[in-house]
């Protein structure tokens, strides 16, 4: 936004709505014109200041032509009181049909915490069944079994703070430098203060995060329980155990130690099952157990496992064997993934939990709450988890489903199953603040939600620190409070009494409360305690500074460290070792799949792009779906990079470009999460991964499918650039990337049309009522066409075609659609696709704050003779907003 208008600017202070980072940002509003002026806040404690890609593009992401602006019911738009009535009347008449085990909502750790508190209470408390489950399920369900089984309540025991203390950290399944940006940030700048800090990165795939790693393990999916047995074992052998630790304040040593010793006494078998160098892993093991501030950081590779709850314990047996938790720099921490995973976590949002770190295993537990709540018809049992919520709709079990902030047509395993199920589905309803989503496709009644940056309430982050996310503009169109529709919904089913909520602080209140309610600190009977807010003023709740729970009598200020007393929320009140048998996943490749696909993020997309593909900056990093493969099985499988392949598995298939690449492990792919039918025609990656899930957690094991891979036969290669967007009918296959101020079309074919002339003028001429200049080439002998529109001496839109993937890069190209007049030498140089002489082509982009390309990267680091990233920086600004790209930039180095 320009800083040269007048208008004086609101100054809010607010929370990023990506990461569980959870980054304070500061907003600089004009409400008038609908923009905003995004900044890192220098006093919010998770990130002092600094943002990522994606938090620093969010002013990108505001646009309201994507939103969902008013409540539909079966297409139509209608009024609130005509979507909320058929909402209640639908729910209540299937529940009085069919029992409360007939409806379900499907809720998200985007949510913020008073929208999921009062969906689980209408749903646990008052409509009586336990199908509350949440997109948790795919993300943090095993840490928190793995938290509860070792402490006997799900609870962080660090924070942030840690790794600038810390002597060493793992990242354990985790790519920090891409998914938690600026936790990465605060280890870099860590080390670089401390070179002696030690950084290990167990990871099947060299990803980014190794950037800072002495040490990278690539291990073989699926096998981190035999490492960390053991590690534990070799730390017992080396006398590496804090023995006092263990005897005042664990129990199950013994069982465990044995359980790793049979599961892991020769460490070359070891190294051999987890496919590592011996020397590498017992470098590993000598530094862990030679270093007493160890921290692990874990994440996706870990949870996402059909082991994933006793991947978490084997790690937490080796911190609690070494005593190395709940003191500065040390512990077992989990990143979590979404803004409000945490928060999801508190209000029990999952299928088996009931609220407030209380679950349906303890009949106190259920007694307590529904005392608290007033209820008669509370659940007594846990509801469906995630995969088997959607496996009950499709097979007419649930009839009536409620899904709120979450894409589960895209994001859960067996992702056309799931299209399926809600297909059959007798009523669906969506609320979401995006309308044309994979999932508000398949919606009878759809209900707009606000988005960030008009939402108010609170999220807690992965060091359990609680944040507002403020409103800083008015609601869009009719979009309301997830709170509020959910509320409304409840008074209409007869709940008027439990539901009278009129603003967000009020049920904020009533969380806190039901927190410290016959929860007595002394005894510490629950570790989540904020009663300390129970009665909090709408000042202070907006007036809320980002603070650590639990915030009780005890700790009014909140508190960095649980656990540093050896106290723990067991019985008993000591930690339990969880002795670990390991065990592989569940389907193995086999001769028809003979490959691993493993999945997981990039930098620059959130999920299921619904607001990050808004941003053209942030597309032009990674533009187009891709699979990665080690250059050996391309051979094998005849792939070539930068061609199309078909991935198959048994339950579904996809198309990606492929990319050749030796941090991929052979016989492993890996293929990101995020395309969607709305930019992809083949590019749901759910639709091939197993339904397999932990047997504990009911997590699904995201990570490991067996499937099978082989070019896809493609007649012609070709793309479109395109000053407006394009409706045409879509080629097999075919991409859609919005950039500035153009529209990118990536496609392929097997059938090649009559002429190229007549498709491309069918396709690229129903924009425009004024006559642009044509320029085209066309080579029938070989397949070539290119064509060029040019209106106003601007590039109006490009196409170009060729039998081979042989075509122009498109990173010049798509720099002209930015210039106000074309230069005659470019406009000459157009159908050849190449900058003229003299100009500088500056390559696919790696710096998304200043649009810096790799090829200028590369030519300024020879001419110049750059030796760091911090050079380049000075030199051509790359890096040096939000340094999400810096691991790239020193890969270019
Ligand atoms: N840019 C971006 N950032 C995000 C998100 C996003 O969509 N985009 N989403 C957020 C969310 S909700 C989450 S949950 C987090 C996820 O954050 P991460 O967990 O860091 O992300 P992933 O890419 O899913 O997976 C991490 C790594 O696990 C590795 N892995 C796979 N199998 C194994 C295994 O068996 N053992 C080990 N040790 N490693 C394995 C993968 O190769 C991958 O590099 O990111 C959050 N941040
Ligand atoms: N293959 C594979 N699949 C995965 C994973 C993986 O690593 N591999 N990771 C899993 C993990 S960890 C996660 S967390 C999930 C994430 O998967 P999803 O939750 O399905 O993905 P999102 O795109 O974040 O979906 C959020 C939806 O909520 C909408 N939304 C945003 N804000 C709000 C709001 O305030 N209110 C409402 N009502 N709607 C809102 C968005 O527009 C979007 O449609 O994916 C899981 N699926
Ligand atoms: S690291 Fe990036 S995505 Fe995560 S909260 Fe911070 S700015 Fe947002
Ligand atoms: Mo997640």
């Amino acid at each position: 936004m320009s800083s040269d208008n007048d208008i004086e600017l609101k100054v809010v202070h607010t929370t990023c709505p990506y990461c569980g980072v959870g980054c304070g940002i500061t907003a600089h509003v004009d409400q008038e014109q609908h923009r905003l002026q995004i900044q890192g806040d220098h006093c919010h404690p998770a990130n002092f200041g600094r943002l990522c890609s994606k938090g620093s593009s969010l002013a990108d992401t505001i646009e309201l032509k994507s939103r969902l602006l008013e409540p539909t019911v079966y297409g139509r738009e209608c009024s609130w009181s005509e979507a909320l009535d058929m909402v209640a009347d639908s729910f209540t008449s299937t529940i009085k049909q069919y029992g409360p085990d007939a409806v379900a909502i499907y809720g998200s750790g985007q949510l913020l915490t008073e929208d999921y508190y009062v969906a689980n209470k209408l749903m646990k408390g008052f409509i009586g069944s336990g199908n509350m489950d949440t997109n948790s399920r795919l993300c943090m369900s095993s840490v928190v079994a793995g938290y509860k089984r070792a402490f006997g309540a799900d609870t962080v025991p660090g924070c942030y703070d840690d790794y600038e203390q810390a002597e060493m950290i793992v990242l354990i399944g985790s790519n920090t430098a891409w998914c938690h940006p600026v936790s990465f940030q605060r280890i870099r700048a860590a080390k670089e203060n401390n070179p002696d800090l030690k950084i290990v990165v167990i990871d099947p795939r060299r990803t980014a995060s190794c950037e800072l790693a002495d040490l990278h393990l690539p291990i073989a999916i699926g096998s981190d329980t035999i490492l960390f047995n053991s590690l534990l074992n070799y730390l017992n052998q080396q006398d590496a155990l804090d023995q006092q630790y263990i005897r005042q304040h664990t129990e199950g040593w013994a069982e465990t130690l044995i359980s790793a010793q049979t599961s892991s006494s020769d460490s070359a078998r070891v190294a051999e099952h987890c496919r590592l160098r011996p020397q590498d892993v017992e470098l590993f093991f000598n530094w862990f157990a030679s270093h007493k501030k160890v921290m692990s950081l874990f994440s996706q590779g870990i949870n996402q496992s059909s082991s994933g709850t006793d991947k978490v314990n084997s790690i937490i047996n080796c911190h609690l064997a070494t005593g190395s938790i709940g003191k500065p720099g040390m512990g077992p921490f989990s990143l979590t993934g979404q803004p409000n995973a945490m928060g999801g976590r508190e209000v029990g949002g999952l299928a088996h939990q009931l609220a407030a770190h209380m679950d349906f295993s303890n009949s106190k537990d259920i007694e307590r709450v529904a005392r608290f709540w007033n209820t008669h018809t509370i659940a007594r049992k846990p509801g469906y988890a995630a995969v088997d919520l959607f496996n009950a709709i499709h097979d007419g079990k649930v009839k009536a489903i409620w899904i709120m902030g979450t894409n589960p047509v895209v994001s859960l395993p067996n992702a056309d199953k799931v299209k399926q199920a809600l297909q059959r589905c007798d009523f669906v309803v969506v609320s979401d603040c995006i309308s044309e989503t994979d999932t508000t496709a398949l919606a009878h009644v759809k209900l707009p939600a606000l988005g960030w940056s008009e939402k108010d309430g609170t999220v807690t982050n992965s060091e359990r620190r609680i944040s507002r996310q403020r409103a800083l503009f008015e609601p869009a169109g009719s979009a309301k409070p997830d709170w509020w529709i959910v509320t409304q919904v409840a008074r209409r089913m007869g709940y008027e009494h439990a539901f009278h909520y009129t603003r967000s602080v009020e049920i904020f209140r009533e969380h806190a409360a039901l927190s410290g309610y016959e929860n007595n600190p002394q005894q510490q009977v629950r570790d989540f305690d904020i009663s300390a807010f129970a009665e909090i003023s709408q000042h202070d709740y907006d007036h809320l500074q980002p603070t650590q729970w639990p915030v009780n009598h005890e700790y009014p200020e909140g508190l960095q460290r649980l656990f540093a007393d050896g106290h723990f929320f067991t019985p008993s009140g000591k930690a339990q070792f969880i002795a670990i048998t390991p065990r592989r996943p569940v389907n193995l490749p086999n001769q028809d799949y003979p490959l691993i696909l493993n999945t997981g993020r990039i930098r620059d997309q959130w999920h299921t792009m619904t607001r990050t593909a808004l941003a053209a900056n942030l597309n032009q990093h990674k533009p187009e779906p891709f699979v990665e493969i080690h250059p050996l099985d391309a051979q094998q499988y005849q792939l070539m990079h930068n061609t199309l392949a078909l991935i198959e598995s048994t339950w579904g298939k996809m198309m990606a470009r492929v990319q050749l690449t030796d941090t991929q492990q052979q016989g492993t792919l890996f293929v990101p999460m995020h395309w969607t039918e709305q930019y992809a025609s083949h590019g749901r990656i759910g639709a091939l991964v197993n339904p397999v899930v932990d047997p504990i957690s009911n997590q699904p094991e995201s990570k490991h499918t067996p499937v099978r891979i082989k070019t896809y036969p493609a007649a012609w290669y070709g793309f479109i650039l395109s000053r407006h967007p394009l409706k045409f009918k879509q080629p097999e296959y075919l991409i859609k990337v919005t950039g500035e101020q153009f529209y990118r079309y990536e496609m392929a074919g097997e059938e090649v049309p009559e002429t190229w002339q007549a498709w491309t003028r069918h396709v690229l001429c129903n924009t425009h009522h004024e006559t642009p200049q044509w320029q085209e080439y066309i080579d029938p002998s070989m397949g070539t066409y290119r064509a060029a529109r040019i209106l106003d001496n601007q590039l109006e839109s490009i196409f170009f075609v060729a039998p081979t993937i042989d075509l122009p890069e498109r990173s010049w190209l798509t720099g002209l659609f930015v210039k106000p007049v074309l230069k005659k030498d470019e406009r000459l140089a157009l159908l050849i696709g190449k900058p003229p002489l003299g100009t500088q082509d500056i390559g696919p982009i790696v710096c998304s704050c200043f649009n810096v390309g790799e090829k200028t990267i590369q030519a300024a680091i020879k001419e110049k003779e750059l030796k760091s990233h911090q050079e380049i920086g000075l030199c051509l600004k790359a890096g040096t907003n939000c340094g999400s790209c810096i691991p790239e930039i020193k890969a270019l180095l």
